[in-house]
């Protein structure tokens, strides 16, 4: 097996854009923090109450457009260009980075304009007929604009590399980037034309648009979204996992067979989050419950292969048993906690999941806080805790700065992390008992089960110690770029992607490098997905309704 030599290449665009777009998902975050720690006591009953109905409709789509679409999308872009261009020993195209830059600030200051002036009240799925400011959509479709701009240099970048290079593997971190981006290739066009068709002429003209159409368009993004938002951080994962414990991760051909997997399977499933809507028949729904089945498989590999990484990690440090290793792992690291800990969020979230995408069971869980504590977990445990561990460890081994504290940042994850658990039980347990998700007053004028009092407020405690388990987290990050002590580091980068082996392909492992074939696959698979539904819409004629301003 043969390895490609190295060649030294000036990073210092791809590293202007990767610092400006952590510190614009950095910023996020406490604004984020703000508008969900006032929606959590808003939403509980015996709590103070800070802000009017009215208000927690602006902070609830607030919360998810800066945590869920913009912390987010700034993130992977910045980690991606970081990714790429040092795994691969080439440059982005600066038009590329500016002009995407340029294009997703426009978006995002337009909407959040839009929705800091009380303008658009429409929640992150923006679901007509409720209509919102122009500004809102037009920032939206800015937004997607730009990370075209750089979707496009990624795969430029890629596929001129694969041409250059035939016979060498797609480096493990470069491969999750590159499905993460044809994740959203195949996600994005759909909600598009939903803005920019329907809802961009709804609010600038009052113009009617169908209602189940939108909300079909809507989620053929919005599931292959949540993968868009996983799988950098399982890329994280898989990278820096086995380089913490000094061990080679259990099986490349696993993960990128997991990629794969991702990739096609990500689309044709948006259903489950329609399973009530009427108009759709059932046996479409029954079909997207399949596929779900089959998008969850790459996350259960995804289990075993960081499993099997950590029990040879703990058994090579001494661990005897069928559970000793696990207590010889580096819990007190930063690297490895601020990790690992989203990884247990996660095994948490996605087990909820699966009990969201049965049929039958997501008519007991839709619409109730239950699936509040589902996306808390994944969205805001798995993903966001490794993007800030992530950042970090960038602050770090980028910007030359020692972090300061580290234990208190350890303190800050063990506090997102039991927060956390304790949240989503009490969402839990508050939603299988009815409690709804998105309304500004539970106590339905005093007719609301008292069943759910406590455990919304067990939530609520939950809530606040991983409110404050943020709190901590984003003063370690402020305080290490404000006050951080200079450092050169040289040798003990966790993140360093330049030293990235690339491998010759081995005999009968081709099928796995040949991404122009799998990125085929997943645009017809998806495609396929959405026949059927969208031929029963047309077909059967819309029906168009007005919007509905806010109020
Ligand atoms: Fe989901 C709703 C189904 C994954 C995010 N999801 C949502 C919403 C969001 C979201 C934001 O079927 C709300 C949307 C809205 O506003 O309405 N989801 C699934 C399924 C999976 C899943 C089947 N979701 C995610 C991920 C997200 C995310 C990932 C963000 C990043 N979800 C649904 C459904 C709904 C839904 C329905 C609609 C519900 C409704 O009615 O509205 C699967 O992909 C999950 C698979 C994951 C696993 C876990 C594997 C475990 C791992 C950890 C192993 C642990 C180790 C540690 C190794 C099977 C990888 C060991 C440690 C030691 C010390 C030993």
């Amino acid at each position: 097996m043969s390895e490609m030599g190295s060649r030294s290449i000036d990073y210092t665009a791809e590293d202007r854009f990767t610092k400006i777009t952590m510190i614009i998902s950095f910023l996020m975050l406490p604004l984020g923090g703000l508008f969900g720690i006032l929606q959590l006591l808003k939403r509980t009953p015996g709590f103070p109450d800070p802000v009017s109905d009215s208000t927690y409709y602006t902070i609830l789509t607030g919360h998810g457009v800066v945590l869920a679409i913009v912390f987010t999308t700034f993130f992977i872009m910045g980690i991606s260009a970081y990714i790429v261009s040092r795994e691969l020993k080439t440059n982005f195209s600066r038009l590329a980075l500016n002009g995407s830059l340029a294009l997703t600030l426009l978006g995002t200051v337009l909407a959040a304009v839009a929705i800091l002036s009380g303008r658009a009240k429409v929640l992150y799925t923006f679901y007509p007929p409720m209509s919102g400011s122009p500004l809102f959509y037009i920032g939206a479709a800015l937004l997607v604009i730009g990370t075209w701009v750089f979707m496009f240099d990624v795969f430029r970048i890629i596929i001129s590399w694969k041409r250059a290079n035939p016979d060498y593997r797609i480096p493990v971190a470069t491969y999750g980037i590159l499905t993460t981006w044809v994740i959203w290739l195949v996600a994005t066009p759909p909600v598009a034309i939903e803005v920019v068709l329907m809802l961009i002429p709804m609010s600038l003209f009052g113009m009617s648009v169908d209602v189940l159409l939108a909300r079909t368009l809507f989620w053929w993004f919005g599931h292959p979204l949540v993968y868009f938002w996983l799988l950098p951080a399982v890329s994280l994962w898989y990278y820096a996992i086995p380089r913490v414990l000094g061990v080679p991760l259990f099986s490349e051909t696993m993960a990128k067979v997991a990629y794969i997997l991702y990739m096609i399977a990500s689309t044709p499933v948006g259903l489950h989050h329609q399973f009530v809507d009427p108009g759709i028949s059932p046996i479409l729904k029954l079909l997207h419950t399949f596929t779900t089945f089959v998008v969850a498989t790459p996350s259960m590999l995804t289990a075993f292969n960081i499993l099997a990484t950590l029990e040879r990690a703990g058994r090579a440090r001494g661990g005897k048993g069928l559970v000793g290793w696990i207590f010889k792992l580096p819990w007190g690291s930063l690297a490895f906690s601020g990790l690992m800990l989203p990884i247990i969020l996660f095994a948490n979230g996605g087990i909820t999941g699966i009990i969201n995408a049965s049929f039958q069971l997501n008519t007991v869980v839709h619409n109730t806080t239950w699936i509040v504590g589902h996306f808390h977990l994944t969205v805001g445990g798995a993903t966001a805790l490794t993007f800030i561990a992530a950042m970090l460890i960038l602050a770090r081994e980028m910007v030359g700065k020692e972090i300061v504290a580290p234990w208190l940042a350890v303190a800050g994850f063990y506090m997102w992390t039991v927060g956390q658990t304790i949240f989503s039980i009490g969402y839990y347990i508050a939603g299988i008992e009815g409690a709804p998700r998105r309304t500004s007053d539970l106590s339905y004028g005093g007719l609301a089960p008292s069943d759910w009092i406590p455990w919304l407020q067990i939530g609520a405690i939950g809530g606040i110690v991983f409110w404050i388990g943020g709190v901590v987290l984003v003063g370690v990050i402020a305080a290490t770029l404000l006050w951080g002590k200079r450092v050169t580091i040289s040798s003990d980068r966790l993140l360093d992607f330049e030293g990235t082996q690339i491998r010759r392909v081995e005999n009968g492992k081709y099928v796995l490098e040949e991404v122009r074939f799998w990125i085929i696959a997943t645009i017809v698979i998806a495609i396929l997905g959405y026949v059927g539904p969208l031929y029963e819409i047309f077909s059967r004629g819309l029906v168009p309704v007005g919007p509905v301003p806010p109020g």
